[in-house]
């Protein structure tokens, strides 16, 4: 029975690429050692795939840094400014910056949480192949004698993901040059096909969000000139996180032989439609091989076999063939359930990683093929429907009211000074935090701990003149996972661990039952940091979106209603900082964004229930009670709107990569707003003067009294010694300023 995925992770069951890439870059060890892990890896995970199986195993799908950056570097898209004598080099300049050249922009992929780099494309971008990389990996998987599928990111795709190279004329877009690239793929296909490739997966999640006339009539065009090449292998293009609506037909009257759809996030069955029932909408499936993705790659839930089949055999209904498949790469799970043996049995028998995926698409394959043709099963039940959540009180007046007491409250200086909340995450504290959950260390020792780096980051923002201090949150190992370790309805996993982008991976918390806060979380360390200076203190909390966007979390309840049960323990852990006396508090919602749904059609309810959680969160502060919020990420332009509807006093944002876009933007912003004088990202101190101007042109667009000073985002993956420089200038900066303006 024909089963496959779309793909598998690849950081290594124990992030061994991780392990092996930290230590390459650190010069630790050699090429060859690096390359030696990357075949491992491969070879281990196609054996593990055929072992569970599975009938087609995908391949390509290895990346030393990230498939989009591969995939400029197999169509030669490559900057100048980035080519080293050693190709190795020259990738990992392109990723990770080099010799004083920036790296290129990373953001998210598609509304995942792992990111990409961003490819530059320009009009004179001169493509080329290299296809090293796929091509050596069909030798590899043939002396393991086993037949692979070359999984490669679509034309189309690639080209709407890559930004417009620096001195591109005005109006020039990357996907201009799709007749070039799609020429490079038709060259690529040929070789591969001598190589012995029976199909490729040509991956077009990009045709799941809204496109023009003008881009389909280019995807039409596309496959048709690739389906027409003499010598090829099959073509499979896959679409993935969503629906493909009207690229449907466009894909299906082209030559290609699958096309891959995402039953989970796409359009299933109608509603009423009997399972097996024909469909209008699927008869362009006609004589096309379908790739049924029924198993989720994005969530930790074992499939509903009903369902699925249900879905499998309306497709069987439509299409020349039926291969099971999951609904997109299982790059956005973790490898194996079967390695959290501390979870609660009850817990873990719900759940599926990526092994336990691959198992089921095999066995509802199996399913399939042993269900004649014109068996129809029961419907599937309808959920049942949930009461919303009630409104919650708010206690908050409009903003000119509160600005008023809150300025009585805190008096603080024009041009406030603060920072995002975490300080560095000294080798110490990390080392610390291992011994702890080793039972190495007792609690009262790694608290002490946790108290002695309250005081030194206290003592050091004294030092410095900040003016609204944190307590640089010692006792986090991460903004969503430390939470969800102190509410119920969560779980952590031991292994659990996703790749976030490069070697950088986050273990995603579990979110699996009703949320509620047993007790107090920050109160006692936002306290002990009061106590300790006279100047006002910011308690740091996670916002409601952000929890819910990086965790793992409970399909049978509407995403809005669990984001809501979030917001209430937010709001529960925000009423007890400010009783304990916490002047300031921040609600961070740097996933604000992520969320946001591919379809334009869906945003605005969207964004209308987030930043209704947000107010949820956040409205039971009394008036002089300052609530600020934070979010990453440089495309903060975009959403404006809603974050002005979070009606925070103080908002801090991203903005040193990306000022000539944010600044124009925010301009009419009503409140507080503190957009990052210096990028946190790099290493750099910046100097004085730097800060100075950065400053100054944001007090060319903003009044004065609404502006705050600080960093671009948190300074928990810098040096103290980097930190201490940089935000020594950062507060001179300010003081000149406040020399020049009141
Ligand atoms: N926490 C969580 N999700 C996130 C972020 C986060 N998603 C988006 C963004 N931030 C991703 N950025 C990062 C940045 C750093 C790391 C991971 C994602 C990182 N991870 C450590 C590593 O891979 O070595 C492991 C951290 C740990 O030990 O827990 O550095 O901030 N949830
Ligand atoms: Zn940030």
């Amino acid at each position: 029975p024909a089963s496959t995925v779309l793909g598998y992770p690849r950081i290594g069951p124990r992030r061994e690429l991780k392990r092996a890439l930290e230590s390459y870059w650190e010069g630790r060890s050699s090429r060859e050692e690096l390359e030696d892990a990357g075949r491992r890896l491969r070879a281990d995970t196609w054996r593990r795939l055929a072992a569970l199986g599975l009938k087609g195993l995908p391949s390509n799908t290895f990346s030393y840094y990230d498939h989009v950056l591969d995939t400029a570097v197999l169509l030669g898209a490559v900057p100048e400014r980035y080519r080293r004598d050693d190709d190795l080099a020259t990738y990992f300049a392109m990723a990770r910056g080099a010799d004083g050249v920036a790296p290129l922009r990373m953001t998210k992929w598609f509304d995942t949480n792992y990111h990409y780099i961003v490819p530059e494309v320009g009009p004179d971008t001169a493509f080329s192949l290299d296809s090293r990389a796929p091509v050596a990996e069909l030798r590899e998987a043939r002396e393991l004698g086993l037949e692979i599928r070359p999984v490669l990111v679509g034309p189309v795709t690639f080209l709407l993901l890559a930004q417009a190279a620096p001195g591109s004329p005005p109006g020039f877009r990357p996907i201009d040059r799709l007749d070039e690239v799609v020429e490079v793929y038709s060259e690529l296909l040929a070789e591969l096909a001598a190589e012995g490739a029976r199909w490729v997966q040509i991956d077009e999640p990009a045709l799941v969000a809204d496109r023009t006339e003008a881009e389909l009539d280019a995807v039409a065009a596309a496959y048709g000139r690739l389906g027409g090449l003499a010598e090829r292998p099959g073509l499979f293009v896959a679409s993935y996180f969503g629906d493909l609506g009207d690229a449907l037909p466009v894909l299906a009257a082209t030559p290609v032989e699958a096309v891959g759809l995402d039953l989970v996030r796409g359009r299933g069955p109608k509603p009423g439609q009997r399972p097996g029932e024909r469909d209008p909408r699927w008869d362009v499936l006609a004589g096309t091989t379908v790739v049924a993705g029924v198993v989720s790659g994005r969530d930790v839930w074992r499939v509903d076999r009903e369902r699925a089949l249900a879905a499998l055999l309306t497709v069987r209904e439509h299409a020349e063939h039926v291969v099971v498949s999951t609904s997109c790469s299982l790059l956005h799970v973790p490898y194996d359930v079967g390695a959290e043996t501390h979870l609660d049995p009850e817990l873990r028998r719900r759940l599926a990683f990526a092994d336990q995926k691959v198992g089921e698409v095999v066995a509802l394959a199996e399913l399939l093929a042993a269900t004649p043709e014109g068996h129809v099963p029961a419907p599937a039940p309808e959920p049942a429907p949930v009461a919303p959540p009630l409104p919650a009180p708010s206690r908050r007046s409009p903003y000119p009211v509160r600005a008023a007491a809150q300025a009585g409250h805190l008096r603080l200086p024009p041009l406030p000074v603060t920072t995002i909340g975490s300080f560095p995450q000294t080798g110490e504290l990390r080392r610390a935090r291992a011994a702890l959950t080793a039972g190495e260390l007792s609690e009262e020792a790694y608290e002490a701990l946790v108290r002695a780096e309250i005081e030194r980051v206290v003592a050091l923002q004294e030092r410095l003149g900040v003016d609204v201090l944190v307590h640089g949150e010692p006792e986090r190992n991460d903004m969503v996972q430390y939470f969800a370790e102190h509410l119920d309805g969560f779980a952590v996993t031991r292994h659990g661990w996703v790749q976030s982008y490069g070697s950088r991976c986050t273990r995603p918390p579990i979110l699996y039952a009703d949320v509620k806060r047993p007790e107090p979380i920050t109160v006692r360390w936002a306290r002990y940091a009061r106590s300790l200076t006279d100047k006002p203190v910011k308690g740091m909390l996670t916002g409601p979106v952000t929890i819910v966007a990086w965790s793992f979390v409970r399909d049978d309840l509407p995403l809005r209603d669990v984001v809501f049960q979030v917001a209430d323990a937010v709001r529960e852990e925000v009423g007890d900082l400010e009783a304990a006396g916490v002047p300031v508090i921040q609600v961070d919602e740097p996933a604000l964004r992520e969320l946001m749904p591919l379809r334009r059609r869906d945003q605005d309810a969207y964004l209308e229930w987030a930043v209704e959680a947000y107010r949820r969160a956040t409205s039971a502060a009394a008036d002089h009670t300052q609530i600020h919020t934070h979010l990453c990420y440089s495309d903060a332009d975009q959403i404006l709107a809603a974050i002005d509807g979070l009606d925070a006093d103080v908002t801090t944002i991203e903005s040193a990569r990306s000022r000539g876009r944010i600044l124009p933007a925010v301009g009419g912003f009503s409140r507080g707003l503190g957009p990052g004088v210096y990028d946190i990202h790099s290493p750099r101190v910046p100097t004085e003067e730097e800060v100075a101007e950065s400053l100054a042109e944001i007090l060319r667009v903003l009044p004065v009294e609404r502006v705050w000073v600080n960093p671009d985002c948190g300074l928990k993956t810098r040096t103290y010694e980097q930190v201490e420089a940089a935000l020594a200038n950062v507060v001179r900066a300010a003081a000149r300023l406040r020399g020049t303006v009141s």
